[in-house]
């Protein structure tokens, strides 16, 4: 079921590369003409309208839009005991590594008396959105929280669609899972029309002002991510995410059965995610398939792990060797890379390009998905060239202050004036000169 595509013997430059390597493609353009009047009708009328779209596309039409604290405590109490002592290792886990990324401000003495320094202040208030659906991730809600928690966003609020069979509310583990984490603000909101609302804000039907975010993250559908592209002038945005994918870079001396299972976890999420192995031996290709196709009958999501194997996004990629191989794996920038060789540590540590990379036969990418402690929100669809995935840094901003005292001012105000007017901006230069006008022009030639 799964391709396979031969570069062995063959020298392909990046572009060639790129065309040859499976992919799927990305179909957010497809959608945004069908999103754009959700999107301004959410901005037009509110929640009143977000509630009209979710009744239309997905049957539920829920008694408000904010959640009642009630009900987000009661699905904290009412967690499995079980998946609640997961949730919580995990956010353990997350909260230490997160808790390492934190930067502080830098003050530099430029020349004397001239300071700049970059101080760090996080974005104030972040919509994260959750999907639900088939996509029913806890995971995620603590992938989005823990970072912007950690870089000390003052006010948080997660929007996940309303489900019918659950009162209307969100799916309970996602409210459990924001009670454990302390979000206490929860809209019953899915979709593009979730996008919009936290872009705009509105009013609840009782009334209630929905205050509008400054920052929209978490991953969602194609309609949601069109959403996203369509706000963007409004709100910030994380990343515009695709099917995920999963790249493994392997040799002779990985477990067949192993790899299998890996390229099967992630093609569960989506028909459209991708699973593709890069390997210089021929024999491991052979025994990945084999292995592919005897186990995945037996997993829940078969259908959709058969279609993302079968599709042109997923396939075997057959190499000289690691080094050619490393080539491969750096053209593709996989949002998750596994590197499975004799030396993995070594060979991960020469990857470029990869959303997060997981090193040897015991960091599978399940174990990142959930508790490793790092994020899962990655780069996708080759974006991992120019990006990063979730971090505490996507919550904050960087804002330079500049202070400078007279005498530094002066010192390099004719570098200011010379810029100026070399750019016929002749007033920038006069905006420096203005404060030296009292000085006799001997002390100006100094
Ligand atoms: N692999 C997904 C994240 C996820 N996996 C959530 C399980 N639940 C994208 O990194
Ligand atoms: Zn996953």
């Amino acid at each position: 079921m799964l391709s396979r595509i031969d570069l062995r013997g063959r020298t392909l430059g990046t572009a060639e590369l790129r065309r040859t390597l499976p992919r799927g493609a990305a179909d957010v353009d497809s959608v945004v003409d069908t999103v754009r009047p959700v999107v301004e009708a959410i901005r037009e009328h509110g929640a009143a309208a977000a509630l009209d779209y979710g009744e239309k596309f997905d049957q539920v039409r829920p008694s408000s839009v904010r959640v009642p604290a009630e009900v987000i405590t009661e699905a904290g109490e009412n967690l499995d005991p079980v998946v609640r002592a997961a949730l919580v290792e995990a956010i353990r886990r997350a909260r230490i590594v997160h808790s390492a990324q934190r930067r502080g401000d830098t003050v530099t003495e430029v020349a004397t008396g001239g300071f700049v320094t970059e101080k760090w202040v996080p974005v104030e208030r972040v919509g994260l959105y959750v999907p639900g659906g088939k996509a029913v991730y806890p995971s995620s809600v603590i992938m989005n929280v823990v970072p912007a928690q950690v870089a000390g966003v003052g006010s948080l609020v997660v929007a996940s669609p309303p489900q019918a069979d659950f009162g209307g509310w969100p799916h309970p583990t996602i409210l459990g899972a924001c009670a454990l984490l302390g979000v206490d603000e929860v809209w019953a909101v899915g979709g593009a029309q979730a996008v919009a609302l936290l872009a705009h804000g509105g009013e609840d039907t009782d009334g209630l002002e929905l205050e509008p975010v400054d920052m929209v993250t978490g991953p969602g559908n194609v309609y949601v991510t069109a959403a996203k592209r369509l706000c963007r002038s409004v709100v910030g945005i994380d990343s515009e995410a695709g099917p995920t994918e999963i790249a493994v870079l392997a040799d002779h001396t990985a477990d067949p059965v192993h790899i299998a299972y890996d390229l099967i976890s992630q093609a569960e999420h989506d028909p459209n995610a991708a699973s593709v192995l890069v390997t210089d031996s021929e024999q491991l290709a052979d025994a990945v398939a084999r292995e592919v196709e005897a186990r995945y009958t037996v997993t829940l999501n078969a259908d959709r792990v058969r279609e993302a194997l079968e599709g042109p996004q997923s396939g075997i990629v057959l190499v000289d060797g690691i080094d050619a191989g490393l080539r491969v794996v750096d053209a593709y920038a996989a949002e998750h890379l596994e590197v499975q060789t004799r030396d993995s540590a070594a060979d991960a540590a020469r990857v470029r390009n990869a959303g997060a990379i997981f090193v040897g036969a015991y960091s599978p990418v399940p174990l990142g998905d959930y508790a490793a402690g790092s994020n899962h929100v990655l780069p996708t669809s080759g974006t991992a060239r120019h990006s990063s995935g979730l971090s505490v840094q996507t919550f904050l901003r960087g804002i330079h202050v500049i202070d400078y005292d007279r005498a530094a001012l002066k010192e390099i105000a004719p570098t200011v004036v010379a810029l100026a007017d070399a750019e016929r901006l002749p007033a920038h230069g006069e905006a420096v000169r203005a404060r030296f006008e009292d000085l006799t022009a001997e002390e100006e030639e100094q």
